[in-house]
């Protein structure tokens, strides 16, 4: 699937990805002279979180691959910019 981030937003704010699955994110980013990658966490019960993915952080304009394994269990995950978490974050859906 395709991601991009542009002005410090990504294009999507849900991904969904099945379960176990191996999961390839074709990511561009746009903002020059800037910093974005693309990781994945979950969120533990007491509000920890705990990475699943974390993708190299790349200087824009240019683009990256990043393939991961989605995690075993269902459930919500979240995805974000590490640079800019407050900024760049979304929901990864994994179905059963
Ligand atoms: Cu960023």
């Amino acid at each position: 699937m395709s991601l991009s981030a542009q002005y410090f937003a990504f294009d999507r704010s849900t991904l969904t990805v099945p379960a176990g699955a191996s999961v390839t994110i074709n990511f561009s980013q746009g903002d020059d002279g800037v910093y974005h990658n693309f990781a994945v966490y979950e969120t533990l019960p007491g509000g920890q979180t705990r990475p699943v993915f974390v993708g190299a952080t790349i200087l824009g304009p240019s683009s990256a691959v990043y393939s991961f394994t989605a995690p075993a269990a269902g459930g919500d995950y979240f995805f974000e910019c590490d640079v800019h978490p407050l900024q760049m974050t979304g929901k990864l859906v994994v179905t059963p």
